[in-house]
């Protein structure tokens, strides 16, 4: 009998009202797990009113409180990593050691990150010369909604539940529909943490119906969204009339550009992780990789070479390097995308196939020959599939990493000081990283440009998100 999950309400686990479930799939196995409540804009009317009922005592507990409540939280999840890192890798089909080294640490990252991040605040005061000083209040906004993906469930829901509710704002969170599982398992630990009822309130379902009620919800003040940029562009069209903040964070097309005088070895190690991590389904993966033309067919030897050793299989098995793509339709999607490159005069150099097994499972794959204007180098795949492309020079490599409509990351591989800087200085991306992949400090501000998103989180940028600036102005 698989396991019921209900939403998170008022503290309390409670049915969806409208008695009707949702299939949740192990994508490596094609179990059903779990059924998870459909819920309809009721729930989330209940949901709402929970956050709404808590916010005047929340948004009043001292930041050291609020700190204490959240370390708590984090500590809980670390004392479960194990069992939250197995959740996630039969929710999602990502492998259990990435969950185990990358997913649950950072989600108890996320939540100690903002509970200490909090007590350092400080706000700015601008003297008017002898006539007025005025002073910034920054202020929670309210209740806020919460909508997150499934590739990074938990560390991506920590990443705006954390900075939610450490500014003193309660929240109603939309977890995706396909990995409900940690969100659920949250919601336990935040009652066994002691965060009050209605600080933290779980609403499960599908994106059209609970997550649309939730952006257009007249008491919610803020929507911050991961996921899709066609979903993105909904969101705001339901959130913007109702003059909502809105943090959105969207798809990628990331640029790996690869220089002559790069350092080969740690080019090709990194850039197996780049592409291949978690089946490819990180928005920050680099799916175009662009190389000077001079190592162009060393780096595809090579680099297809490492492709090729990479095992994909059962996730919970730790010598297995990729896991289950997230559904039948992702697959059906990723596949289609590989036709299509041949269709547009690819050649495969590695993988290319499903796998042959039940589950949802892809090769890593490599294509090249395509150029920067084909559908496959400008269209989000989300998968394990990138293409390698040669260039000839610095402004021809800068040329194609900007020829997407996405800006999410980047990055360069080069010993050239002065290039590295000049280059990254151009590119449209919100993030650059030289000579590494993923190397994330909370503090930084993080987000996209172009159709890749609108707005920063990260650091204090995700206090200030969740947090309206009031200037009070005093006469001298
Ligand atoms: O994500 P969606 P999908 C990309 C990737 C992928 C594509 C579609 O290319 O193939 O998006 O993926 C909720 N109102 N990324 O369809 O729909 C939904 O329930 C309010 C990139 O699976 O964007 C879930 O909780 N909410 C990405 C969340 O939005 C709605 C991560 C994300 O789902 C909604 C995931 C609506 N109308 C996919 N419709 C990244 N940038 O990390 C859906 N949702």
């Amino acid at each position: 009998m698989a396991q019921q999950i209900l939403n998170f309400i008022d503290g309390m686990f409670r049915e969806p009202r409208d008695g009707i479930w949702i299939d949740d799939v192990n994508p490596a196995t094609e179990e059903v797990i779990a059924g998870i409540p459909d819920s309809d804009s009721a729930d989330i009317d209940d949901a709402v009113l929970a956050a709404k009922r808590a916010f005047p005592a929340w948004a009043a507990t001292p930041a050291a409180e609020r700190s204490r409540l959240l370390l708590r939280l984090a500590d809980a999840i670390e004392k479960n990593l194990d069992e939250l890192a197995r959740l996630e890798s039969i929710d999602s089909g990502k492998t259990l050691s990435l969950a185990r080294r990358l997913d649950i640490p950072r989600a108890v990252a996320n939540f100690r990150f903002f509970a200490t991040a909090i007590l350092h605040d400080a706000s700015e005061a601008h003297v008017t010369d002898n006539a007025a000083l005025n002073y910034t209040l920054r202020q929670p906004l309210g209740v806020v909604g919460l909508i997150s993906p499934w590739n990074l469930p938990l560390y991506l829901l920590s990443w705006k539940i954390a900075p939610a509710i450490a500014a003193g704002n309660t929240c109603v969170a939309k977890p995706s529909e396909l990995t409900p599982l940690t969100a659920n398992r949250l919601a336990e630990l935040s009652l066994e943490a002691g965060i009050p009822p209605g600080v933290i309130n779980i609403v499960h379902g599908l994106g059209a119906k609970a997550g649309r009620a939730l952006t257009r919800h007249d008491d919610v003040a803020a929507i911050s969204f991961t996921g899709g940029t066609v979903t993105g562009a909904g969101v705001a069209a339901n959130a913007a009339p109702r003059f909502k903040k809105l943090s959105l964070e969207l798809g990628g097309k990331n640029p790996n550009i690869i220089f002559a005088d790069a350092d080969l070895d740690d080019a090709i190690a990194t850039s197996v992780r780049s592409s291949f991590w978690n089946q490819g389904e990180i928005c920050l993966c680099g799916s175009r990789i662009f190389v000077e033309r001079s190592i162009h067919d060393t780096f595809v030897e090579r680099f297809g070479a490492a492709a090729r050793t990479l095992r994909v299989g059962d996730p919970l098995d730790d010598l297995t390097d990729l896991g289950a793509l997230i559904s039948a339709e992702h697959l059906q999607k990723v596949t289609r995308y590989i036709e299509l490159a041949k269709e547009e005069g690819g050649a495969v150099v590695a993988g290319g196939r499903q796998v042959d097994r039940k589950g949802f499972f892809v090769e890593p794959t490599i294509i090249t020959g395509l150029g920067t204007g084909c559908r496959v180098l400008q269209e989000e795949i989300f998968g394990p599939v990138v293409t390698v492309t040669p260039f000839d020079d610095e402004a021809e490599a800068i040329r194609f990493a900007n020829s997407t409509r996405y800006g999410l990351s980047a990055t360069i591989w080069t010993r050239d000081l002065q290039r590295a800087h000049r280059v990254a200085a151009v590119i449209d991306s919100g993030t650059v990283w030289i000579n590494c992949w993923l190397l994330r400090d909370l503090r930084v501000p993080f987000g996209g440009m172009k159709e890749s998103g609108v707005g920063r989180e990260g650091g204090f940028e995700s206090l200030r998100f969740f947090t309206e600036a009031k200037n009070v102005c005093v006469r001298l």
